[in-house]
């Protein structure tokens, strides 16, 4: 019998290459937020995959923001490097068909020792398929990749090839986690993701990244679970589009955030939202700390 393989899947790569999307998609559950907006991700995330025969622990990360205008972003910069550097193997997520200069500096953070697996993601999109080698050809000159591996995080295409390889590129050893951990965060955490992504789906353009999400208080009532959140803007004039007029934005964000918190809790959620004032958060440090994006 081969002996039990575990290790630490580090994600990097570009805003919106999918990265969130391929790591829920592995481990069969919506664990990191998702929107078609770049820099979704804020914080690092740790999703786990146990089988028979190995454990694989990814780490999520934001995408590598390709300039940094607050401190918010700096932060995001370097969470960005950090799953990929400190792992036993780095995942690269690059987009089929596009390589921009975001891609190239997302890799060049990775240390030349690193090793490194490319994911090519949204296959489902080119069309057709025979496209690809020539773009395959390219991305493998960049660096001596252990293997590049073209996937759909959408249709779920040639996963079953990407976790063969990663499994064989992490070492032997006992499994890290239980069997049945699938994360190592909290109720509460999710809790506000789930609320941030609503954000980024509802609202327009520059607005879901003025915005950030803390729980006030969670707690269990019986089978209930009782949620108090805050979503912080920058000005008031944000706060006002947040609401709505009437206060049906924050009315639907809220109810679509209940019923994900439901489905991932498995059982029923009550959310009371508020939405606050915080001048320029995300150039503010002591905020930041608070929030926990400064040490
Ligand atoms: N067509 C297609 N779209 C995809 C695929 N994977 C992800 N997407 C879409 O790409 C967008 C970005 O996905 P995310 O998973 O949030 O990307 P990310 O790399 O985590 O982005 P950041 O957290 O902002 O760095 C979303 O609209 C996804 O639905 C795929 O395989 N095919
Ligand atoms: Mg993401």
């Amino acid at each position: 019998m081969n002996a039990y393989r575990c290790g630490t899947v580090g994600i990097t790569g570009r805003p919106n290459v999918g990265k969130s999307s391929l790591i829920n998609r592995l481990v069969g559950q919506k664990l990191s937020i998702v929107s078609p907006k770049a820099q979704t991700t804020r914080h690092l995330l740790t999703a786990i995959l146990t089988t028979q025969d190995v454990q694989l622990v990814f780490v999520d990360a934001p995408g590598r923001p390709p300039r940094a205008r607050s401190a918010l972003q700096r932060t995001l910069g370097r969470r960005a490097v950090e799953a990929a550097r400190d792992c036993d193997v780095a995942l690269f997520v690059v987009e089929a068909m596009r390589l921009e200069a975001g891609d190239h500096a997302a890799l060049d953070a990775v240390p030349a020792s690193q090793k490194i697996i490319v994911a090519v993601n949204k296959v489902d999109r080119v069309r057709p398929a025979a496209r690809l080698l020539p773009f395959v050809d390219r991305l493998a000159k960049l660096r001596a990749f252990d293997a590049v591996v073209p996937v759909s995080a959408r249709t779920g295409r040639n996963l079953p090839a990407l976790l063969r390889v990663l499994k064989d590129a992490v070492p032997e050893g006992p499994a890290l986690y239980p069997a049945d951990q699938l994360t190592d965060r909290d109720e509460r955490f999710f809790a506000a993701e789930l609320l941030r992504e609503k954000l980024f789906h509802a609202l327009s353009e520059e607005l879901p990244y003025r915005c950030e999400v803390t729980i006030d208080s969670f707690r269990l009532d019986g089978a209930l679970r009782r949620v108090d959140a805050t979503i912080l803007t920058e000005r008031e004039s944000q706060k006002g589009i947040v609401v709505g007029r009437g206060g049906v934005t924050l009315k639907r964000v809220a109810r679509s955030a209940r019923q994900d918190m439901e489905r991932l809790f498995g059982g029923k959620v009550y959310l009371n939202v508020w939405v606050k004032v915080r001048d320029n958060w995300t150039d503010d440090l002591r905020v930041l700390q608070q929030l926990g994006y400064v040490g």
